[in-house]
Parts: structure tokens; sequence; C-alpha cells
């Protein structure tokens, strides 16, 4: 019974460089070692990458995930990079790698390419899926063309806002009204997002997102409550209990102070009436499978007040991580507690590279 070595990939230089860590740190002393053998892979904020030893007990602080050049193991990355190098720690190649990155530099299908032309296992979902996924805009459009009901939106180029700003905004009142949510496009990051009740706050929230992304979604502001589930899986997909983030006040709270000052609070599980909790299970499944992704998801969608209707707003393809975030909370509920969902993960990543061994790219003589 050989161990599966899987590495742990986190750091990088985008701004969730500290939440990467600190999900590195729950992931890794969740993992049974007997079972896995845990190779830490940092990338430092300067973009380097250092491969350190595998990890032997637990670790204390995370700032011992801090990797400096002299704690680089004698494999190094380098050593991956030939496609047809052996696994094993050893030979310095791992069975699977867990990337536990965000923003531009992990979500957006570009880690997930580098791991393709690797012909190495991964976890989560592949190339078009993150891709797609992290694009908001590009994301509505598939979830629309495949009938999943989301909040009307517009999106707009910083080159159509230079050209013909009062367009935009013709577009967004006619289309969209009042109040609506500006955001940057590139799903990554929680900054650049604002809720605009008039026409002078719009061209300020646009200019504003502008900093963060150079395409801005503009999206029909949905009253109702705020509901999110997991789904774990790459064929068979399984759903979570949902949760409800209820908002003290909504109106009052910007987007930082509603979910990062605690003004927030989650509810798990939502009580939800069956028929709600069903929409909620099937256009969660139906998301995940439009949008090509594999592993897990996170579903975000509003009960609508007027006709309770489901309205899918967000799906992330790297949800928050540590033992203490929404996705593993809600698999915790589920019955599936965070080293088990760990596990679950490892061999649908697995079993999705063995899956693609399958496939022919010439054909057979
Ligand atoms: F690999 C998975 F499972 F797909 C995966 C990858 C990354 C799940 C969750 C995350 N989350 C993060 O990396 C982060 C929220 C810590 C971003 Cl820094």
């Amino acid at each position: 019974n050989e161990k599966t070595t899987v590495a742990v990939l986190y750091g990088g230089k985008s701004t969730e460089h500290e939440i990467s860590l600190l999900t590195a740190f729950s992931v890794i002393n969740a993992m049974d070692q007997k079972k896995y053998r845990v190779l830490p892979v940092y990338i430092k904020r300067d973009g380097r990458w250092i491969v350190g030893e595998e990890i032997k007990g637990e670790i204390a602080y995370k700032n011992q995930l801090l990797l400096k050049d002299n704690d680089a193991a004698e494999s190094t990355v380098e050593h991956w990079l030939a496609p047809s190098a052996p696994t094993g720690v050893a030979a310095g190649r791992p069975d699977i790698v867990f990337p536990l990155l965000h923003g531009p530099n992990g979500e957006d299908g570009t880690v997930q390419g580098m791991f393709e032309l690797l012909n190495m296992a991964y976890i989560g979902s592949g190339v078009s899926g993150s891709s797609v996924t992290m694009d908001k805009v590009m994301m509505k459009d598939v979830l629309s063309a495949h009938d999943i009901p989301g909040p009307n939106y517009v999106s707009v180029t910083r080159f159509d806002w230079e050209n013909d700003a009062p367009k935009m905004i013709l577009k967004v009142k006619n289309s969209i009204g009042y109040p609506c949510f500006t955001k940057p496009a590139n799903g990554g990051s929680s900054v650049g997002i604002s809720k605009c009740v008039s026409e002078t706050e719009l061209s300020a929230a646009i200019t504003e997102a502008f900093l963060y992304d150079a395409k801005v979604i503009v999206e029909e502001g949905i009253t109702g409550r705020e509901v999110e589930i997991g789904i774990i899986g790459n064929h068979d997909l399984l759903v979570s209990v949902p949760g409800e983030i209820i908002t003290k006040n909504a109106a009052f709270y910007d987007y930082h102070s509603k979910y990062h000052e605690g003004n927030s609070t989650l509810v798990i599980p939502a009580d939800l009436p069956d028929k709600v909790k069903a929409e909620l299970e099937e256009m969660a499944k139906r998301a995940f499978a439009a949008l090509n992704l594999s592993g897990l998801a996170r579903v975000d969608a509003f009960i609508r007040e007027k006709d309770q209707r489901v309205i899918v707003n967000e799906v992330n393809t790297m949800p928050g991580f540590t033992q203490f975030s929404m996705f593993p909370l809600l698999w915790q509920h589920t019955g599936l507690p965070y080293h088990q969902l760990i596990e679950k993960l490892v061999d649908l990543g697995l079993e999705k590279y063995q899956e693609k061994q399958q496939i022919h790219y010439q054909i057979e003589k």
C-alpha cells in the first residue's frame, strides 16, 4: 500500500497570499500522513518557487510554510518539467497537485494549463472551467445559454467606457435599473465592488472597478435570501446542505463590512422549503455541468422574494477552504468532515486524470 504524494501549492504573487498560506496550513494539518506524503510547494511573493521537504507531523505555526531558499528539498519544480519523469518523492514528481492559489495566477486556468502540459494530476476544475468561471461575464453568458436564471447584467469594457460612457449608462438604465451592483469581471477579487442607486454613483463605481480589471460587470440587485451550496464530483455530483448568509440591516452595510466585519451570520443548514431546496440543488448541478467544472464548486444564489425562485449569482471553483470556511462547513453538516472532504477531492482529481489517459490523441493504426 503505497502512499499518495500530494504537492500542496500555495503563496503566489496575488493579494491573497496570506489567505493561501492560512488555507495551506489548514489543509496540510488535516491530511492523514499514513495515507499521504505531503510536499509543500511555496510560491514566494517575487514569483520564485520552492519545493520543501516532505512534511512530517503537525505544523505548529503557519509561518513555518514561508519556506526559505535553504529549506528547499533536493527535488525542484524543474524536476517536474520532464513530462515522462516518474512519480514519487525520490523522483521529485508528486502524484497529484493541490493548488491553493487565488487570483490571476491560480484560479483563471493558467496553473491548470501548466499541469496539463506537464501531464500531472491536479485537484479541481480544468482550464476551460476555471477560466470561464473566473470571468463573471463569460460565466453568466454560459449560464444564460443553459437557461439557468441569473440577475440581469451588462458587460462594460474599458474601451466601451472610454468611448461612450453615456451609452453604457443608458444601457444599464434600460436593462437593469437601480439599485445595481458593479464588480470587476475578474472574480478573483472582493475589492472594487459597489452598490449604486443613481447614475452618479454608477459612474463613480464603474471608474473605481476599472482599477482592478479592464472589464466590469453591472448586475441587477435581487431582493431575497442569500444562500450557498457546495458541490463535489466529476460526473456523479453530490450536493451539500444549503447555507444561508443573514445580514443584519442589509441596506446599511457596504460589501466589505457586510462580509468581513462580522455583520453577517451563517446559518447551516438553511431553513428552506423542500421545493426551493430541490430547485437550488438542481440549478447548482446544472451550473456545474454547464461550466464544465470538476472536483468541487460553491454556488451562491438568491431566493428571490417576489416569487421564491432560485437565481444563481456566483459560481466559485476555488472557494474559501480553511476548516472554518463556508464550503467545508457545508460538507461538515452534510456528514463529510474536513479531512474526508480533502481525501474525496484527491480521489476525484486522480480519477479525472485516469479518465484523461484513456483519450487517444492519435488515430490508432
Ligand atoms: F483544488 C481545489 F480543491 F480546487 C481548490 C483550490 C483552491 C479548492 C479551494 C481553493 N481555494 C483557494 O485556493 C483559496 C480560497 C485559499 C484562494 Cl487563496
